[in-house]
């Protein structure tokens, strides 16, 4: 066939190092950027392959979000702005390791196992960060799409959740948003006003907000976005990727593991500053108390404030739908502990990774999602949804139910639910904030963190680490459970788990304990038997 041939010869044009192998990680493949060009040619036919069978435009994001500038990776989107399924990302891994010569029977292989007919149309989105290798690997992207006679609509510069809700735009046939950058803007900010414009009187100082872009696409587009919200949030941008480089010493990634103001921002007591991730699907809270301590507002946090607003406009509008808190081994012990038994909510722990999290969001009527590194959303079922805009729109329901359903609607519109989202998160935490009148140390208090550490850790090879029940014990290599569980207990309040990394070529240590010196100590004491018991490369791991 001649898209076979087509394939052929492009691939030679990306061609793969032999032998090399890579794994598809927590978020799709993820590597220094020198290793990708053939993955991204890939990933750019997978991508086509699946549009065709679903008979949906597909989305290829090229980032590798919070790590350093020079990796890079891609994330592929599903019809509904979803990653992609598990069976998928096998298909991704067989592809993208097949060796030169046997790609075509790779990818034959998909077509046969799918079913998929090679006449049926296909319709790729494609997006990309502001890596300077961006720029090639997306053509990369292309090129595999346009070998395989697919379509694509080229977005550009692009923020991760933006791509996911263009997908979701175009699958819903407009019905969720207009699938442009504007049409994103538009909706947004629209709920922002109509959510923030009945608080009364608020000054500037609760309009205003510093925000860390991490030098990254994140920044650029909220840059963008400024002008439609009229001033009803007046942001400082700092790490405007104008100087600095990308996740360097700034970042949610940076902040949420150091515990510490990222770099260039210039922030005075009590104000609320933020932090984006390198492609703006993370977001973390943050400011300096008294006596320049620092306060990290992360992913558990976020989702307490959102769910506990959710549940009181539930309460007030009389509505019966069940919410649920989805977290991760990372999220603190008191945050489980204050939604389980003060909010009763409904949590529910998976492993990492927002794919997970997404899913088992679905099987409630509101999910709240986070991982404590603050990615994360808030899904509504059709129904929970449908319900919302029949009160709404009831002229004989009382004042005080209908407003919370108005606020509700409001809400729902300005949540990104295909994916976690900085700049949708962030709209939605300040209109929180402002409805409920609260400052950002009345949401600090909601509850106190348990003192945390999380260190990463080299070794040979990180796959002999073998989780289980959603990455809070290991079960391979033999002894290390053992070892974690002798360690905790000479803490109080101790926990710790250790899991390897999927985006990142290390092990993760995390400790929690009643004092920071103790959760120190532990995540150290792991650490070395993660050292000596997995395989540890270069130096030992030294006390904090
Ligand atoms: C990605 C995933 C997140 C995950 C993070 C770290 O985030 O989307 O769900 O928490 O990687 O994963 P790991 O601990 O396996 O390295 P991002 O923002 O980097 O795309």
């Amino acid at each position: 066939m001649a898209q076979f041939e087509e394939v052929s010869q492009k691939s030679a044009v990306h061609p793969k190092p032999v032998g090399l192998v890579l794994q598809y990680g927590t978020a799709g493949f993820r590597t220094n950027s020198k290793q990708l060009d053939h993955v991204m040619f890939r990933m750019g036919l997978l991508a086509t392959l699946r549009s065709k069978k679903t008979k949906a435009t597909i989305g290829v994001m090229v980032t590798a979000s919070h790590n350093p500038e020079e990796d890079n990776g891609v994330k592929l989107v599903d019809p509904m702005g979803e990653m992609v399924t598990p069976a998928w990302e096998g298909y991704a891994t067989q592809l993208a390791n097949a060796e030169q010569e046997e790609l075509l029977t790779a990818l034959k292989d998909v077509i046969e196992r799918e079913a998929i007919s090679m006449a049926q149309e296909a319709s790729v989105f494609v997006g990309k960060d502001t890596r300077p290798s961006s720029d090639s690997l997306s053509q990369a992207v292309l090129d595999g799409v346009h070998a395989l006679g697919g379509h694509s609509k080229d977005y550009g510069l692009v923020t991760t959740p933006q791509l996911h809700y263009m997908v979701c735009c175009q699958n819903t046939q407009g019905r969720y948003g207009e699938a442009t950058v504007k049409g994103y803007y538009r909706k947004l900010s629209q709920a922002f006003i109509q959510l923030t414009k009945n608080v009364p009187n608020r000054t500037d100082d609760q309009k205003a907000l510093l925000v860390d872009g991490a030098n990254g696409i994140g920044a650029l587009k909220v840059c963008e976005m400024e002008t439609y919200l009229k001033n009803e949030l007046q942001l400082s941008l700092f790490n405007d990727g104008s100087s600095g480089k990308l996740n360097h010493m700034c970042g949610a990634d940076y902040v949420k593991v150091q515990q510490r103001a990222p770099k260039g921002v210039e922030m005075t007591a009590g104000e609320r500053c933020c932090s984006y991730d390198g492609d703006a699907d993370r977001i973390v809270y943050y400011y300096s108390g008294s006596a320049g301590r620092f306060h990290l507002l992360d992913g558990d946090k976020i989702a307490t404030l959102i769910s506990t607003y959710l549940k009181e406009l539930l309460t007030q509008a009389g509505l019966d739908l069940q919410i649920a808190v989805v977290q991760t081994a990372y999220a603190n012990g008191s945050s489980t502990q204050y939604l389980e038994d003060t909010m009763k909510v409904i949590v529910r722990c998976t492993k990492t990774g927002v794919k997970h999290l997404h899913h088992a969001a679905q099987e409630f009527d509101i999910g709240v999602y986070f991982e404590a590194n603050g990615h994360g959303t808030v899904l509504f079922s059709k129904a929970a949804e449908e319900k919302i805009q029949k009160l709404a729109q009831d002229s004989n329901t009382n004042d005080e139910r209908r407003r919370a359903a108005l606020l509700l609607q409001n809400t729902v519109n300005l949540i990104n639910q295909t994916v976690g989202d900085a700049i949708s998160d962030m709209l939605l935490i300040e209109a929180v904030l402002a409805i409920r009148g609260m400052t950002v140390q009345q949401w600090d208090a909601i509850y106190t963190d348990l003192p945390n550490r999380q260190l990463k850790v080299k070794v040979a090879d990180r796959r002999v680490i073998d989780t289980t029940d959603a990455e809070r014990r290991t079960v391979s290599p033999a002894g290390l459970q053992e070892a974690i569980d002798s360690r905790v207990k000479k803490y109080r309040q101790a926990r710790s788990f250790v899991r390897p990394s999927g985006t990142e070529d290390v092990v993760r240590v995390y400790a929690e304990a009643d004092t920071q010196e103790s959760a120190d100590a532990l995540a150290h004491e792991v650490s070395l038997a993660v050292y000596r018991l997995a395989g540890g490369v270069g130096e030992e791991p030294k006390p904090l």
